[in-house]
C-alpha cells in the first residue's frame, strides 16, 4: 500500500483540523446520524485520540461508537481523476460515510485503509462522517474483556455501565488518531511497489515489482541524493543494478529515490539499500553484526493520546541519538507511517510490531473460567478461547503491505507476550509466521516477543522465531529489591537461551521510577534503583555471546488504565512523559555511546 503523496500526477488534500464530534447516545445508528449534521456536536481535533481532549469520564472512558463529521468540497478540475479517501488509523473499527452512504468499514485501529469515492461525491459540499468504535474483546487486537466486563468472567454489577477492560498495559486511546486525506490519481494508476535489495560486492541489485491498474508501460528509475539518475528499467517486474551502491546504515541513513511512471501516473518513494539476515547467533545488517540499543516505546503524548504528534516524533529520535541509541520496537501496535518515514531518514532501526497484545487469557493466575470450566487461550472459541486468529492474519498482511519497503524495518514482531507456551500456541502461530514469511518481499526475520514464565523451555518461540525476543523483569517483578538474587535467577535462564544457538535479545526490561524520588540506599521506585537495576542486567548481558540487543522498557512514562499497580500511568520511562531525563537517561547515554 502506497503512502499518499503529491506528485506531478497526484493531488493531496489533508482533511486534518477541528471536526464536529459526538459520542453515541445509544441510538445514533437508528437515528441515522451519518445522514445529516450531528444533532448536538462538540469540537474535536483530528488527528488525535478524543479521550483526553474533553474533561471527565464520559470521553475518557467512553465505551462504543463516537461520530466525527466535517464537510469538504472537491475542486471541479479534479473530478475527472480517481479520488481516494484514506484514513491513516481509526481506532479500532471505522465506518466511513459520504453524504449519508456507507463507503467502507475497517477493523484494526493502527493501520490505514482507503476507498475510491468518485461515485459518492457531489458538486458543492460533501458531508463526511466517520463512526469509530473503541470496544475491545476476545476478537479484537489488542484484546479486551468480553462485553465490557473483566476477562475473568467476573461480570459487572447490575446496572453498572460496560467499560473497556484492556488485557494490556496501556490506555485504550481511540478516535481518528492519524490523518484523513483525500488524494487523486489518474484513472490508470500505480497501485503498489515492492522492492528488495541484494548485494553483490560493492554493487546492489534491486528486485522490483510494480502493481499497476489499467493500460500503459511501467518505467522505473533510481535517483541518488545528489539528483543523479543511477539506474532505470521498464516493465512491471525486473531488476535495477546500482554500481558502487551507497548503503543505508544504522544511524547513517542514505535514501535513493525510486521514481515510477505508468501512463500519466507518477509516484516517488524514498528507498534505502540494505540487507538483513540472521546467521548463527548473529543479526546482520549489510552483512555486519548489529547490536540493538534502544527502547520499547509508545505513541503517547499529552493531550493527543495516541494521536500523530510529529514534533514529539522528531524530539524522541533526537533524544535517542543524544543517548547513542540506534533502534526501537513499535510496541505494541504499528506506529504512524510518518514515524516510519522519519526513521528511514534518521537511520533508526525498527522492530515492527502488530497490534497483537493481550493474546493470553491466563495471565495472572489462570483464573479464567467459562461456564465453570478453566479456559485455555487457544481453546476453541465456543469453549471460551480467543477469536483473533483470522484478524491476526489480516493485520500481518496489512502491516507488511504498508511497511514492506522501509529500510528502517528489520524484523516483524507478530505479537507481544501471547500465551506462547500454552497448549495450541504453535498451531495458532505457525500459520501466522508462514504468512509473514510469504508476504514480505524482503524476507525479514520474524519473531514473537515472549513474556517471563516458568516454562520458557516450552515457548513456541523456540521453534518459530528467527530471533528470540525476551521481556524480562529480573529485579522488578521477579526479586524486586533484591538485585543479587535477581542476578542469579537471570544468569540461570540466560544460560538456557545461550545454548539454543539462535540470536536473542531483551525487548523489555525495566523498573517503575517516580521522577524526583531519591535515596542514598537505592530502593525500588527511586531514580537510583533504576540505575542499579540496569547495571545489574547489563553485567549479565555483557557476558553473553549470542545476545544481540537491549531494548529498555520504556522510553518514556505513559498512560495506562487505572489500577493499584500504576501511579497515573506506567513509570518505567527513562524519560518522563514530557521527555525530561531521569537519572538513568545519563547512565544509558554513557553506556550506549561507548558500546
Ligand atoms: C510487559 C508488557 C508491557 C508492560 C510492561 C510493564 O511485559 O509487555 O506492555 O507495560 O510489561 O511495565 O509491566
Amino acid at each position: 500500500m502506497l503512502y499518499p503523496i503529491q506528485t506531478d500526477s497526484r493531488t493531496l488534500m489533508d482533511l486534518s483540523g477541528v471536526w464536529d464530534f459526538q459520542l453515541d447516545n445509544g441510538r445514533a445508528f437508528e437515528e441515522n446520524w451519518p445522514q445529516a449534521p450531528l444533532p448536538a456536536p462538540t469540537t474535536m481535533a483530528v488527528p488525535a485520540s478524543y479521550n483526553d481532549l474533553k474533561e471527565g469520564d464520559a470521553h475518557k472512558e467512553h465505551y462504543g461508537w463516537a461520530f466525527y463529521q466535517r464537510k469538504f468540497s472537491v475542486p471541479a478540475f479534479l473530478r475527472g481523476q480517481r479520488l481516494v479517501l484514506r484514513m491513516g488509523a481509526v481506532t479500532h473499527v471505522g465506518r466511513v460515510y459520504l453524504n449519508g452512504q456507507l463507503v467502507c468499514e475497517h477493523k484494526g485501529g493502527f493501520l490505514p485503509f482507503e476507498a475510491e469515492v468518485n461515485g459518492f461525491l457531489k458538486e458543492g459540499e460533501n458531508l463526511l462522517t466517520i463512526a469509530v468504535d473503541n470496544r475491545i474483546d476476545h476478537s479484537t487486537l489488542p484484546v479486551g474483556g468480553e462485553n465490557g466486563t473483566g476477562l475473568m468472567g467476573g461480570g459487572r454489577a447490575p446496572g453498572a455501565k460496560p467499560r473497556n477492560l484492556p488485557n494490556f498495559d496501556f490506555f485504550n486511546y481511540c478516535g481518528l488518531t492519524r490523518p484523513v486525506k483525500l488524494y487523486t490519481t489518474p484513472k490508470d494508476y500505480i497501485r503498489d511497489i515492492a522492492l528488495n535489495t541484494r548485494l553483490e560486492g560493492p554493487h546492489a541489485l534491486i528486485d522490483y515489482t510494480v502493481d499497476a491498474v489499467g493500460g500503459g508501460e511501467v518505467k522505473i528509475q533510481l535517483w541518488d541524493e545528489n539528483g543523479e539518475k543511477v539506474a532505470e528499467n521498464t516493465g512491471k517486474e525486473g531488476v535495477l543494478r546500482v554500481e558502487n551502491a551507497h548503503l543505508w546504515q544504522p544511524l547513517q541513513a542514505y535514501l535513493y529515490e525510486v521514481r515510477v511512471t505508468f501512463g500519466e501516473d507518477v509516484y516517488t518513494l524514498p528507498y534505502g539499500l540494505r540487507t538483513v539476515e540472521v546467521r548463527g547467533g548473529e543479526f546482520l545488517i549489510n552483512g555486519k553484526p548489529f547490536y540493538f540499543k534502544g527502547y520499547g516505546k509508545h505513541e503517547d503524548t499529552v493531550p493527543a493520546g495516541r494521536g500523530l504528534n510529529e514534533p514529539m516524533n522528531v524530539k524522541d529520535i533526537s533524544l535517542m541519538k543524544w543517548q547513542g541509541a540506534n533502534s526501537f520496537r513499535t510496541s505494541h501496535y504499528p506506529y504512524s507511517e510518518e514515524m516510519m518515514r522519519l526513521c528511514d531518514r534518521e537511520g533508526i532501526v525498527v522492530i515492527d510490531e502488530t497490534p497483537a497484545v493481550g493474546v493470553h487469557l491466563n495471565f495472572g493466575g489462570g483464573a479464567n473460567f467459562h461456564n465453570g470450566k478453566r479456559v485455555g487461550t487457544f481453546d476453541p472459541p465456543e469453549e471460551g478461547g480467543i477469536r483473533t486468529q483470522e484478524h491476526h492474519k489480516d493485520v500481518i498482511r496489512e502491516l507488511i503491505a504498508r511497511d514492506k519497503n522501509h529500510a528502517c524495518v528489520v524484523m516483524w514482531s507478530l505479537a507481544n507476550e501471547p500465551d506462547s507456551g500454552g497448549p495450541g500456541a504453535y498451531e495458532y502461530f505457525k500459520p501466522l509466521f508462514d504468512i509473514a514469511r510469504a508476504e514480505d518481499p524482503q524476507h525479514r526475520p520474524c519473531t514473537i516477543v515472549c513474556m517471563q514464565m516458568e516454562n520458557y523451555k516450552e515457548d513456541c518461540t523456540l521453534r518459530l522465531s528467527d530471533v528470540i525476543c525476551l521481556n524480562r523483569y529480573y529485579g522488578w517483578y521477579i526479586s524486586g529489591g533484591d538485585l543479587e538474587g535477581a542476578r542469579a535467577l537471570m544468569e540461570q535462564e540466560m544460560a538456557f537461551w545461550e545454548s539454543v544457538g539462535k540470536p536473542f535479545m531483551f525487548t523489555e526490561y525495566g523498573a517503575d521510577t517516580v521522577c524526583g524520588l531519591h535515596d542514598t540506599t537505592p530502593v525500588m521506585f527511586t531514580e537510583e534503583y533504576q540505575v542499579e537495576y540496569y547495571k545489574m542486567n547489563h553485567a549479565v548481558m555483557d557476558t553473553l555471546k549470542n545476545f544481540v540487543g537491549e531494548q529498555v522498557w520504556n522510553f518514556a512514562d505513559f498512560a495506562t488504565s487505572q489500577g493499584v499497580m500504576r501511579v497515573q500511568g506506567n513509570k518505567k520511562g527513562i524519560f518522563t512523559r514530557d521527555r525530561k531525563p531521569k537519572l538513568c537517561a545519563h547512565y544509558l547515554r554513557r553506556r550506549w555511546r561507548e558500546k
